[in-house]
């Protein structure tokens, strides 16, 4: 940029002669509008809660590089969204083979980020890594701010389309970028953002990058979050097992450097039997695994029997350790650093770079051998958890080969109190869990027979957090769950198999109903996740209030719909019914407002956020009894619509 300029000519003249690159740029953002899904998986709530992230994640990048300490997200009141950073700041000076300033290549081009930018590791993976200019092209308008060398510059964008070009708008003091966009609603169906969803993403990565401050401001309604991590996985950890008994209180934690990669540990084992383990390449989480878990469970086990052996830990008689026996009450959390991650599998989220695996190995075995010697009494805990398991696995065994012929998880049988659909093709077929015989009955009646099957559960089912899978198959309610569905559990679980492709949960809309709504859904979580993954699990929503005047009545889901619909009737003579159980309604009306494909609306369960799910779930089913009890008062309001 000359001295005193405050244009940066981009080539293009008055708008009209355009030049290749502005024609690179139009074509690229065509195709982005016409195939945004393509670019960001979907134009529903998942895809627009992207567009914050791959903002966020340039200046994550610019944070992995080691110059910036500090990023702040803020919902505007119009649900634009800015994000600001204290990094270098977007290069702004002329782009040597584009002929236009860096920031507006950065911004129009496709794929332009990676050009001059020599950040050592870089999010790629997944649909992460698109480049913020997809976000620009999916906007109604944009605006960049860049402060560099005392100097403020700025553009703006339409539809991705620069309105003018890069200027300099004044002086300035700290370096760093600013971007703010309106996500476009020609695109999405709705542009809403959520709070929690965004806060669950920035509190991860200021876990995964410790020392980052992240700040979340919400000022829609003057809400405000600071997510700051200085022990980084240790206190990610620390956080998934708050509510649980741990083994020893100081998570093991080690970091460390080996051939360009970063390796980052942390584990802390509890007194349960789940795992509890999540592993991220460049702050994305591999939902597949990888080299770079194998790395790590593999030596894991092998630094557990080491020192199970060297130390004669083990009875006559007892079986040999393997790796599931390390698993149970492992929580762990393994975020490596990558240069060139290559991401394979269906949704992209497994590391296949072979060499990261070695690596991993090494670093873990070296550090655990070490940790181990130096921490017997920890060393110790671990090790008896471990051959416990062991010795739970091989009673567990034995126990199954005695059932097995005893067909107990036999499809032949279909539980007595299952009222099964006439269909048999279970993509038409769909399955109603409703708690209590009464409202069972009324679901029976009033069913379509033809594709819907009801199965009604008395009271509340086992807690699945707290025990064991033997007691868990030993448990009536859940065993006629698992062989309702069909699909089986555990080694035996096969998704193909699944009887119903639509499993619907219904439950009161009360404290009571939420509970069980949340066992049955800790159950689906911990032994038959991926129905949720796959989207198969949902809850149903039945009407909160029944309003009639003389001869008209209507429901109403929410109190904000029953006060529209009596200000719709007029006030006098409106008689306002609150349904307290599914009980309440008889079965034509529960047909009506909450089985009938036509009319009824059924919340979807995701996993958006597998780390934000375990911990709710921890929350409401493991031991400590004071965080259930807030969180079930804070959210009594809400807790019909529980997103899990
Ligand atoms: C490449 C080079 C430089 C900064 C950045 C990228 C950068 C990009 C983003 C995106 C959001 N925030 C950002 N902060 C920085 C700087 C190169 C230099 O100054 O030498």
């Amino acid at each position: 940029m000359k001295g005193d300029t405050t244009t940066i000519e981009n080539g293009k003249k008055n708008g009209l002669n355009y030049d290749a690159s502005s024609i690179t740029v139009l074509k690229g953002l065509e195709a982005v509008r016409r195939r945004p899904a393509m670019y960001i998986g979907d134009v529903g709530p998942r895809g627009l809660h992207h567009l914050v992230y791959e903002v966020v994640d340039n200046s994550i990048d610019e944070a992995m590089a080691g110059f910036c300490s500090n990023i702040k997200v803020e919902i505007e009141q119009d649900n634009s969204i800015t994000v600001t950073d204290n990094g270098r700041g977007i290069p702004v000076d002329m782009h040597p083979t584009q002929k236009k300033s860096a920031l507006e290549v950065v911004m129009t081009m496709l794929h332009a980020g990676g050009k001059f930018d020599h950040a050592s590791y870089k999010v790629s993976g997944g649909l992460h890594g698109v480049g913020v200019s997809v976000v620009n092209a999916l906007s109604e308008w944009c605006q960049v701010e860049v402060c560099r060398d005392d100097a403020k510059y700025s553009q703006e964008y339409k539809r991705g389309i620069p309105t003018g070009d890069v200027k300099k708008i004044g002086a300035c003091k700290d370096p760093g970028t600013k971007t703010t966009f309106l996500a476009d609603h020609e695109i999405f169906s709705k542009v809403d953002f959520k709070f929690d969803i965004l806060a669950s993403r920035m509190r991860e990565l200021a876990f995964l990058n410790k020392g980052l401050k992240i700040a979340l401001i919400d000022h829609r309604v003057d809400k405000k979050l600071e997510f700051f991590y200085k022990g980084g996985l240790a206190a990610f950890v620390e956080y998934l097992n708050e509510n649980k008994n741990v083994l020893y209180s100081k998570p093991i934690y080690f970091q460390k450097e080996k051939d360009g990669t970063d390796v980052e540990i942390a584990i802390q084992y509890n007194d349960g039997y789940v795992e509890n383990l999540f592993s991220y390449v460049n702050n994305i989480n591999t939902i597949e695994g990888g080299s770079h878990l194998t790395g790590f469970r593999t030596a894991l086990t092998r630094s557990i029997n080491n020192y199970i052996t060297k130390n004669n830990l083990v009875k006559n008689g007892d079986s040999a350790v393997i790796g599931d026996d390390s698993r149970e009450g492992l929580t762990a959390v393994i975020s490596v650093k990558v240069p060139d991650p290559q991401f394979e599998g269906q949704t992209k989220t497994k590391l296949g770079n072979s060499e990261t695996k070695g690596i991993v190995e090494t670093i873990t075995n070296d550090y655990l051998a070490e940790h181990f010697a130096e921490n017997p009494s920890v060393a110790k805990k671990i090790a008896e958890k471990v051959i416990s398991a062991a010795r739970a696995r091989e009673a567990a065994r034995k126990a199954k080969e005695l059932t097995r012929r005893k067909t107990a998880l036999d499809n032949a049988s279909l539980p007595g109190k299952l009222a099964d659909c006439s269909m048999t093709d279970p993509e038409s077929c769909e399955i109603y869990i409703v708690e209590g015989d009464s409202a069972g009955g009324s679901a029976k009646q009033g069913r379509d027979r033809r594709f819907q099957a009801i199965l009604p559960l008395k009271g509340k089912i086992l807690n699945v957090e707290k025990a064991r899978i033997d007691r868990i198959l030993s448990n009536d309610e859940i065993r006629a769950l698992i062989t309702a569905m069909g699909c089986g559990i555990a080694e035996d679980f096969d998704p193909s198999q699944l009887r119903y492709h639509k499993v619907i949960i219904m439950t009161d809309a009360d404290i009571d109903g939420a509970h069980i709504r949340t066992l049955i859904l800790t159950f689906f979580f911990r032994y038959m996740k991926e129905l949720i993954e796959q989207g198969r699990i949902f809850i149903a929503q039945p009407p909160l209030y029944r309003i009639q005047k003389g001869k008209s009545e209507q429901y109403a889901y929410s109190d904000e719909e029953r006060d529209r619909v009596i200000a719709q009737f007029g006030r006098d003579g409106v008689v306002v019914q609150r349904y307290k159980g599914l009980g309440e309604m008889n079965p034509e009306q529960l047909w009506r407002t909450t089985m009938d494909p036509e009319t009824r609306t059924l919340l979807q369960v995701s996993l958006e956020d597998a780390a934000a799910a375990d911990h709710l779930f921890t929350i409401l089913m493991g031991d400590a009894v004071e965080p259930r009890r807030d969180f079930i008062q804070e959210n009594a309001r809400y807790v019909r619509n529980l997103d899990i």
